[in-house]
């Protein structure tokens, strides 16, 4: 018996592709091998999910059609907004791609055990009465000019059907809208330069940003300065220990880079937390930093957290001092693999952050890791499919909704800044800022500042 391969050559799959975006094909059947024969046809084919069926003829046509559902016997028709038939060569085998999509998803399979491939009830049948030919016919669901098709030889030399697989990284389209102009870029940075608090006593909100060692806590600081400055800068150490490089409670005023003044936002900078207790970042420090209590360049000492006769001890803060919004900083390539002991640390963390009433969200750094090809595209983040699934997998770890996750990619190794990087930066420091009003909201009793 002759092998079973594939009459499509690799420049005939890559047209297929270009029709059908990236595809993987697995051939399923193959007419001059298994008989041209409708039950065979559907032994082989039957509930396999999409499926291209190629048919070619003496003239040097290949053509066919394409559907996402699986056939599988129904004795029913099958709505299938995706369907289209094709042709992809004409006469003397002629490249000539065309593409007859559906026009209505009603009917656009009929999915019978007695016939092969049936598009549009007849609009393109194939292994008509069990034999190797076509039948055609412009109708209602695909309308078309049939001799466009194959050149009105229905005789077929070869008819193969393929399961069609989704191959490529990307969805179709984006789950979430950005928009990924300089003008957004502009617009988005404009709202974080003139945002004001509204209360007069808290003329910056402080975000603290916490989460395990090296997950990019400090660079996504270095990020925002860089985004603001103009250039890319790393003002706060980051690095790639396994113990925390940064072991100072930091805090950081971001400047605008046009005309140096202070932007509206500091960032906290914490050490890393760890998965051993005793290491690290501790939960009693957490709420002595929420609660204003630790001075700038306090040195962690995870065997000692700060008391009220520590030396630096902020005793009296006030609002302005306190935290008004958690940023947990979580390494994207990480996720999966969290021990489970940091895990539970994070979640008591999110828990005591709650306590506070303090409003939190989630930065998913190195999505140029999970997705490396986001390295040369990073609008296409919300396309990844790797991307959207370490999120899931965030959210379901740390109990957080998705609408609380974001992406972002820090500025490590590159040395200019990108308008779409900064886009994703800047838009995680927006939403940090609208978090830190709606946490404000709940102090009405101090006098809100009055428009100049
Ligand atoms: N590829 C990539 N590397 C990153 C990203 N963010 C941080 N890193 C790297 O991860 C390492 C740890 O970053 P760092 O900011 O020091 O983490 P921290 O311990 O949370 O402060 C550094 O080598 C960074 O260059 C990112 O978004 N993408
Ligand atoms: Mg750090």
């Amino acid at each position: 018996m002759a092998a079973v391969i594939s009459r499509l050559t690799q420049d005939e799959v890559k047209q297929l592709q270009n029709l059908l975006g990236s595809r993987h094909f697995t051939l399923l059947y193959k007419g001059s091998i298994h008989g041209y024969n409708a039950s065979v046809f559907h032994a082989k084919c039957d509930d396999q999910g999409p499926t291209l069926a190629v048919a070619y003829n003496g003239s040097g046509y290949i053509f066919g059609g394409f559907t996402c559902k699986s056939f599988s016997s129904s004795g029913v028709y099958i709505n299938d907004e995706k369907a289209f038939l094709f042709r992809l060569k004409e006469k003397d085998g002629v490249l000539s791609p065309l593409k007859i999509p559906v026009k209505t998803s009603t009917g656009a399979i009929y999915d019978h055990s007695s016939n092969g491939p049936n598009f549009g009830g007849g609009a393109l049948l194939l292994l008509v009465q069990n034999t190797a030919t076509a039948a055609t016919s412009s109708n209602n669901t695909y309308t078309y000019n049939v001799a466009d098709l194959h050149g009105n030889d229905v005789g077929l030399i070869e008819c193969e059907v393929y399961r069609v697989e989704d191959i490529s990284s990307f969805l179709e389209s984006p789950w979430r809208k950005i928009t990924w102009t300089t003008e957004e870029r502009e617009k988005i940075m404009e709202e974080i330069r003139t945002y004001k608090p509204y209360l007069n006593s808290v003329p910056q909100i402080r975000i603290l940003v916490i989460g395990p060692i090296g997950a990019g806590k400090s660079s996504f600081f270095n990020s925002v300065n860089s985004v603001f400055r103009g250039y890319v800068t790393s003002q706060a150490i980051a690095g790639s220990d396994n113990t925390s490089v940064t072991t100072q409670y930091r805090t950081y005023p971001v400047k605008d880079g046009r005309d140096g003044k202070p932007l509206p936002i500091i960032f906290c900078d914490t050490m890393g937390i760890e998965e051993k207790s005793g290491t690290g970042l501790e939960i009693d420090e957490v709420s002595n930093i929420i609660k204003g209590h630790v001075p700038d360049r306090y040195q962690f000492n995870p065997a000692a957290t700060l008391r009220p006769d520590s030396p630096g001890y902020i005793k009296n803060p006030s609002l302005k001092d306190q935290i008004h919004c958690v940023a947990f900083v979580i390494d994207g390539c990480k996720i999966e693999i969290l021990p489970e002991k940091l895990e539970d640390k994070l979640k008591q963390l999110r828990r005591k952050v709650n306590q506070f009433g303090v409003p939190q969200l989630v930065l998913l750094t190195k999505v140029d890791e999970i997705c490396p090809a986001l390295e040369e595209d990073i609008q296409c983040v919300y396309k990844s499919k790797a991307v959207e699934k370490q999120m899931r997998i965030t959210a379901e770890k740390l109990g957080i909704p998705l609408a609380q996750i974001l992406p972002v990619k820090n500025y490590c190794s590159e040395l200019d800044l990108s308008s779409e990087v900064d886009i994703l930066i800047l838009s995680a420091v927006r939403q940090l800022i609208r978090l830190a009003e709606s946490y404000l909201d709940n102090f009405p009793f101090e006098k809100p500042k009055k428009e100049l």
